[in-house]
């Protein structure tokens, strides 16, 4: 086993290492399996399957013309995405590999169709009449192609200018809970239009803002020293909008607050002159790729994709993957020292067993409606933030008409409907910005009520681990004669932290914590980075789904009103009619559609959906879990009673297997071991 086998600092690199991975949990998957852990053997070929279909998704956003387009061509090396000096990006442009071009159009009505490579301006760009009609019907254009750049399963999301029109920003909005990595491009020449301030610091999840690298492109019209300045600035600017952003939501004194901060730290800025990274590669030119500092960027997303997003990942896999063999080699540790055990003492303890993995169960159930009954406890807590929500809603519609002022053209009959639309447009403005303010409100609201139910369930936790371990030991002990399993059982409560050799395979899932058991199962020796990127990715996990459904009952309010209602109303009150007078009326109907029971009732719904889909995640991870481990035990017991009644050949096949399994097992565990010492010093947890 040479040093350094492994080098997950590299898409590359990463991409190897889980593949080998994959190659490993598969050994042991089949190793379980004969050794009659079915449950083990079940989840590691579901993780195989995860592994090999692990992607890595990079998106570049922004608003139009910044050449989000030209980045993604310069990093491939080779122009494959439409770029242009006028508007031309209009509909998602995903670019994967492929052993030879291909190019897929995913229509919005479910069709999807190939068409040439040629043709591919034609249905992703608005460069004409005939091509902006045909971006409108496409969902995502998929471009396969033999690159390199992709070759590691990544795929680069190219998105339309947020500007140009609102249906961009909603589609670029709609990508970033799914994305690994998020280029926010901004142009030197002209650092933070409003509607970047108004993106970044309305439109934009916290959540989201951990993996975004802010680009400034085209640095090449600026020299040096201009570079520098405006790079600072840029800088300045954004953790001053993110930084401000967070104290409103949170409040400075907050934990939330202070979690925003470790979570998001430094935004990470890099400028670049994409056009000269992309010319340089193109004409084999280093020196002008060099002085594009496009090296940079590269280097800032391959960090990302590898050490934070795949640093996750990969913490769970080993984490797996050491309980597996936990599992296993406490299995075969029992059944070794059975094999000539007297068959009565083993049938005591095997009854004993039995009993001890009921009683298990049914505090375990217990646990599971004690879940339920927090869930309900948290949506009591949460309502009343609805009734604020609402009222936050009111005073901003009242503040913003208040500043409108309609002229008797405005209020003419040819007018009528674009006036409406204005007012529309901007209660649907108002509104959209309350309601991401109260998404993330919520959503931190409700990570704190699950950390907390997490933590009460480390009580039940102890219990369930000590008894499974005592039950271990009253079969593994030298004596077995005189430990019964009460006995063991008590040695195992009071043991607490972890006797080597005793209870291995049970006592892996302690370290980890019910966190960890949660989280990504039985990952021994959790440094303090992990455990914080651990609970982030599940606040990830959570926040994909409760953002959806929140963000749209946001948007769903919004369209209540901004509907027929807001338009009939309108139209009621559309005469020449003095201008306040008007505005007044709109905004009372407005409000009056607020105050609804049917809002209030379809945002109740939306909370509890919410609340419940955060807590039902600790419900299934916890039976899950418990279920493996229990059904281990018991397939163990069982095993235990075969081999005794085996003849001697049966025997030595038993041991072959033993001894077959104890040796990748062991290899498993130096790699582990290896890979986890690349991922622990970087100690990001504290930076991040
Ligand atoms: N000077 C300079 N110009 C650049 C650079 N990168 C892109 N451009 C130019 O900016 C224009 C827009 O580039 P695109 O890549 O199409 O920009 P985009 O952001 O994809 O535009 P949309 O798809 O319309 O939103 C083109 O004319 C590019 O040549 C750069 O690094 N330096
Ligand atoms: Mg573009």
């Amino acid at each position: 086993m040479e040093a350094n086998r492994f080098d997950v600092s590299t898409v590359e690199g990463y991409t190897r290492a889980t593949a080998h991975l994959a190659g490993r949990m598969e050994e042991l998957s089949s190793g379980s399996q004969a050794l009659n852990l079915a449950d083990l053997s079940s989840m590691l070929r579901e993780n195989v399957r995860k592994i090999r279909n692990d992607r890595f998704n990079i998106s570049v956003i922004g608003e139009f013309k910044r050449g989000k387009s030209t980045i993604i061509n310069a990093l491939l090396g080779a122009e494959i995405c439409p770029a242009d000096r006028l508007p031309a990006t209009a509909a998602l442009n995903r670019v994967v590999y492929g052993e030879s071009p291909a190019v897929v159009v995913h229509f919005k009505d479910g069709k999807s169709e190939e068409v040439d490579m040629d043709h591919l301006r034609a249905y992703v760009t608005k460069l004409d009449e005939a091509s902006r009609g045909m971006a409108e019907t496409v969902s995502e254009v998929v471009v396969r192609y033999p690159l390199s750049y992709c070759k590691n399963n990544v795929d680069i999301i190219d998105t339309p200018g947020l500007n140009d029109e609102d249906t961009m920003t909603e589609i670029t909005l709609s990508m970033l809970p799914k994305t690994d990595a998020a280029l926010f491009v901004l142009m030197a020449t002209s650092p933070f239009s409003e509607t970047e301030r108004d993106f970044l610091v309305n439109k934009m999840i916290a959540s989201d803002l951990g993996r975004v690298i802010f680009v400034v492109n085209a640095i090449d019209v600026l020299d040096e020293d201009e570079a520098r300045d405006v790079l600072e600035f840029i800088a300045g600017r954004i953790q001053e909008m993110v930084v401000g952003k967070a104290k409103r939501l949170y409040g400075a004194d907050s934990e939330e607050y202070q979690k925003f901060l470790r979570a998001i730290g430094k935004p990470r800025v890099v400028g670049i002159s994409a056009r000269n990274a992309l010319r340089g590669k193109l004409r084999n030119n280093p020196s002008l790729v060099e002085e594009s500092n496009f090296s940079e960027l590269e280097r800032s997303i391959e960090y990302t994709l590898t050490q934070e997003r795949g640093g996750i990942a990969l913490y769970t896999y080993l984490g797996r993957m050491q309980s597996a063999v936990d599992t296993m080699l406490g299995a075969i540790e029992m059944r070794r020292r059975q094999f000539s055990a007297d068959k009565d003492v083993f049938q005591k303890k095997y009854d004993e067993g039995v009993a001890v993995l009921e009683e298990l169960k049914k505090k375990r159930d217990r646990e599971l409606e004690n879940v339920d009954v927090s869930a309900k406890n948290a949506c009591q807590e949460l309502l009343p933030r609805i009734q604020e929500y609402i009222d936050e809603l009111k005073k901003s519609v009242t503040a913003a008409l208040e500043g409108v002022k309609l002229s008797k053209d405005d209020l003419s009959k040819e007018n009528k409907e674009a006036t409406s639309k204005r007012l529309i447009g901007i209660v649907e403005d108002v509104s959209k910005n309350c309601s991401v303010e109260y998404v993330q409100r919520l959503q931190s609201a409700i990570e704190k009520c699950t950390s907390t139910e997490i933590t009460r369930l480390e009580g039940f936790e102890g219990e369930f681990l000590s008894k499974l371990s005592g039950i271990e030991m009253s079969l593994t002990t030298k004596d077995p004669g005189n430990t019964v399993l009460s006995t063991a059982i008590d040695v195992a409560m009071g043991m607490g932290g972890g006797i080597p050799g005793i209870g291995a395979a049970y006592l892996g899932y302690r370290q980890a914590g019910i966190k960890g058991l949660l989280l990504g199962g039985g990952v021994g020796g959790l440094t303090a980075a992990a455990s914080f990127y651990a609970l982030n990715s599940l606040i990830a996990a959570a926040g994909i789904a409760l953002g959806g459904p929140i963000v749209i009952a946001g948007t769903a309010i919004v369209y209540l009103f901004a509907g027929k209602m807001a338009m009939k109303a309108v139209n009621k009150f559309l005469q020449p009619d003095m201008s306040a007078k008007f505005i007044a009326k709109f905004r009372d109907s407005v409000l009056e559609r607020l105050t609804s029971n049917e809002v209030r009732r379809e945002q109740e719904k939306r909370l509890k959906e919410a609340v419940y889909g955060a807590f039902d995640g600790i419900k299934e991870r916890l039976l899950s879990e418990t279920e493996r481990m229990m059904n281990s035990t018991k397939a163990t017991l069982d095993a235990i009673a075969s081999d005794m009644e085996g003849n001697e050949e049966e025997r030595k096949e038993t041991e072959e297997l033993f001894a077959q399994v104890e040796q990748s097992a062991g290899e498993v565990r130096k790699e582990i071991a290896e890979l986890r010492g690349l991922l622990a010093p970087a100690g990001k947890g504290e930076e991040l």
